[in-house]
């Protein structure tokens, strides 16, 4: 067999190697690590994994594009699956209320926050929304960032703003490296008219918006903002149950801000993820742990909204919830596309290992899309989705935080 590329001499080959299924506990912590390692790629696919040279029956020929790997560590491609990827203009009017100690839902309910970004995103065109959405790919893909979820929710009761998101991010899908997920999430704000009567808004997504977002095929999972003054916890369940009926896999933003008990119903739906989890109660965890719901966790956020308060990793992981790790790249609470500053938050400040880190943004990432049997690690027959990274180990990466660290992103086997 003949190989397109190789990657050889690797000195840190991090495989992730394992069972297709989100890692708890210790397996957090096996990455299956190779030293002097190499991989080969025959189109978009990895054909080989191992130690040393290559075996006799995969041959490198003028055409295979040969890496070295030398004082470089190698992972598969990394996974960010949970941003706000598609929305139009940005926040940063919003510093000067955060510095005089204004928090995060006091701006959301005096009518800025989300809605100043759905009245952005309603205003700006397809192509807007494209070319700004694009920019931000570019960046990811040169983190290393391989496959990435795009929410809508930026319409919210404007369907046909909905649809532009869902819309933009299917067409980028094909027109660009990375892979988008997308989710369906008009359940973000409580819209201005519906003030008084939430649960009519409610209808409209279950009645109206959700078959319509199964029939268009725009999206694979359904996302609801669960939070005080936002949708309650039986609000929640009827959409997500309701997404569920339509072929929606259900996610959450749960305990973002106050434990509500979002975790709770993530575990009584059967949610794929419950996303923040900062307020979350023990009895929460212990739910979630119990069905396997996979904790995402994204400390830039709390890092960003000053609150000093980040979600429990330590006690989450010891507890048996497998977790994740995402950027929650939005304009507002976490206007960053850095995944690599997200690892070093994760470490540096919620204690997680660097073991742990990495299989977060991995196999528990694609877990967390429900991709992993295509991607999240490095096996023959996975997608060639491959960042050769210029650091000689993987604690390296996490300690020397702040910038970017990826030499090299193949997408699908191709250097990008
Ligand atoms: O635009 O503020 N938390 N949704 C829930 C967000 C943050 C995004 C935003
Ligand atoms: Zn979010």
């Amino acid at each position: 067999m003949k190989a397109t590329l190789v990657i050889e001499n690797i000195s840190n080959l991090i495989t992730l190697k394992g069972k297709n299924r989100p890692r708890v506990k210790e397996e957090m912590r096996e990455i299956g690590l190779i030293e002097d390692g190499v991989v080969a790629v025959k189109g978009d696919k990895i054909i080989y994994v191992g130690k040393g040279s290559l075996p006799d029956n995969i041959k490198i020929t003028e055409e295979t594009v040969v890496i070295d790997g030398k004082g470089k560590t190698v992972t598969p491609g990394l996974i960010d699956s949970h941003t706000h990827l598609v929305h139009g203009g940005s926040r940063e009017n919003e510093l000067a209320m955060k510095l005089k100690g204004m928090e995060y839902l006091d701006i959301l309910n005096a009518g800025g926050g989300i809605h100043s970004t759905v009245k952005a995103t309603k205003e700006a065109s397809f192509d807007d929304l494209y070319e700004k959405a694009k920019k931000s790919l570019d960046i990811m893909l040169s983190l290393g960032i391989t496959t990435v979820e795009a929410k809508s929710g930026y319409g919210i009761d404007d369907f046909d703003t909905e649809l532009k998101q869902m819309e933009v991010a299917k067409k980028l899908n094909k027109d660009q490296p990375v892979d988008i997920v997308s989710t369906f999430m008009a359940a973000h704000a409580i819209p201005e008219q519906y003030e008084n009567n939430p649960d009519e808004f409610v209808e409209i997504i279950i009645n109206e918006m959700i078959p319509e977002v199964e029939e268009k095929k725009l999206a694979k999972f359904c996302d609801v903002f669960c939070e005080e003054g936002v949708f309650t916890v039986e609000q929640s369940k009827r959409i997500l149950l309701a997404g569920k009926e339509h072929g929606l896999l259900p996610k959450i933003h749960a305990d973002e801000i106050k434990p509500l008990g979002g975790a709770e119903l993530a575990a009584e739906v059967g949610c794929v993820t419950a996303d923040h989890l900062v307020a979350t109660s023990e009895e929460g965890m212990k739910s979630m742990a119990e069905e396997k719901v996979i904790a995402n966790l994204l400390p830039a956020t709390s890092f960003n909204l000053q609150t000093g308060k980040y979600a429990q990793a330590r006690k989450m992981i010891n507890m048996g919830l497998p977790v994740s790790l995402s950027t929650d790249y939005n304009p507002g609470s976490c206007p960053t596309e850095n995944i690599q500053l997200v690892m070093s938050f994760a470490s540096l400040i919620m204690k997680m290992t660097p073991e742990e880190v990495i299989t977060a943004v991995t196999i528990n990432g694609a877990s967390a899309l429900g991709i992993e049997n295509e991607a999240g690690s490095l096996e023959e027959g996975k997608k060639a989705d491959i960042v050769v990274f210029d650091a000689p180990n993987l604690n390296y990466i996490i300690y020397h935080f702040g910038i970017n660290h990826a030499k090299i992103v193949i997408k699908n086997g191709i250097i990008v």
